[in-house]
């Protein structure tokens, strides 16, 4: 049987081209490629999916989580950065910070934003792995489009609806971008669902890294659960400083978000289990899921080993719960398994809502 979820496409997210990442002060060549996109795309479509084309939205919807310096400072830091001639010298074509506001060394002040344009993406980027090269703000937009396009999708009544892009999201706070993400797809269709009359919304996150940006976003929100399972931050793993089981939501959100840190090396007994939990207190609406596919065995990002059958698995307990649902592409650079992996979940969720 052909898959029954139609896949959001726009040919606008293979501009991004990273050309490799910084890491610890290292050039090294960075996983987040445009080819993520194209093989699940191709995997899905063997598959029988149904492709939609990304349709364009305003900026509202941007707008409605993040601050509007951070998308303006996207929409124009390549620009700003070849005028400042960095590509010649000293040879630097990409956006790449070197100096950012530490808490603790602006804390006389407030941090405000340098007038520098070297010294500006400090004030948004919070690593050094998420370079801006020419073509990036328009595969920014595309992502977000894709995710909004799989939202009209829902609201026009499809039960389950996939995004099929990048880049990722699910890393960007609503000031701060990084961990190869720009601006928060997901976060963006869930407050587009909010907007659109969507009274309960849950983002569930099973990308192998916490999704920090969304329980940022959404921290003092009762409107908006936020859950995710990743390996354990504590224990080495990006985003390092969050992802904590403790954290849980404060003022109106309290108790609405749920982070289930797991160990390295969990495999698909423990990954599905967690996930299972991870559902259990979910009270929504509509979901929007977070489908990162790097907590699998043979992914470089992360020491998770789950199996397709534990994707199907995941997929399975998320259709079960018989929302209507969002799914917007995060993590996953294994080129070989990307694909089957994505299909195996959405497979799992078009089963599950039978
Ligand atoms: C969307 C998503 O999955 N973002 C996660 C990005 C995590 N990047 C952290 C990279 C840490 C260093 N990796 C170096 C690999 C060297 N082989
Ligand atoms: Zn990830």
């Amino acid at each position: 049987m052909p898959l029954g979820i139609p896949i959001v496409w726009s040919d606008r997210c293979l501009l991004h081209e990273p050309g490799g990442e910084v890491w610890i002060g290292v050039p090294i060549p960075g996983d987040e490629v445009p080819a993520r996109a194209v093989v699940i795309r191709d995997v899905l479509v063997a598959a029988g999916a149904h492709v939609v084309e990304t349709q364009a939205h305003g900026d509202e919807a941007l707008l409605a989580v993040h601050d509007a310096a951070l998308v303006d400072f996207l929409r124009t830091a390549w620009d700003r950065w070849t005028a400042a001639g960095f590509p010649d010298d000293p040879g630097q074509n990409r956006v790449v910070p070197y100096i950012f506001p530490h808490p603790a060394l602006v804390e006389a002040s407030a941090a405000t934003i340098p007038a520098a344009t070297s010294a500006r993406t400090g004030f948004y980027a919070f690593d050094t792995m998420t370079p801006i090269g020419a073509g990036t703000w328009e595969a920014i937009r595309a992502a977000a489009d894709a995710a909004l396009t799989a939202a009209d999708l829902v609201l026009g009544g499809a039960r389950i609806a996939y995004a099929c892009t990048r880049p990722p999201g699910h890393h960007v706070t609503r000031g701060a971008y990084g961990g190869s993400c720009y601006l928060n797809n997901a976060a963006i269709a869930a407050q587009y669902l909010r907007d659109r009359g969507v009274p309960r919304v849950g983002i569930v996150d099973i990308d192998a890294h916490h999704g920090n940006g969304a329980q940022s976003i959404f921290w003092e929100r009762a409107d908006v659960f936020t859950a995710s399972v990743h390996v354990d931050p504590a224990a080495g793993w990006f985003p390092h400083f969050l992802g904590l089981a403790e954290e849980t939501g404060s003022g109106e959100g309290t108790g609405m978000n749920l982070n289930l840190p797991l160990a390295p090396g969990t495999g698909d007994d423990g990954w599905v289990e967690a996930v299972e939990t991870l559902l259990t207190p979910v009270q929504a609406d509509a979901l929007v899921v977070a489908l990162g596919v790097d907590a699998a065995e043979e992914d470089p990002e992360s020491p998770l080993r789950v199996s397709a059958a534990g994707f199907r698995a995941a997929g399975r307990l998320l259709g079960a719960l018989g929302r209507p649902t969002v799914v917007v592409q995060e993590g996953g650079y294994d080129l070989a398994t990307l694909g089957s992996l994505v299909l195996a979940a959405l497979e799992g969720m078009d089963e599950g809502s039978d």
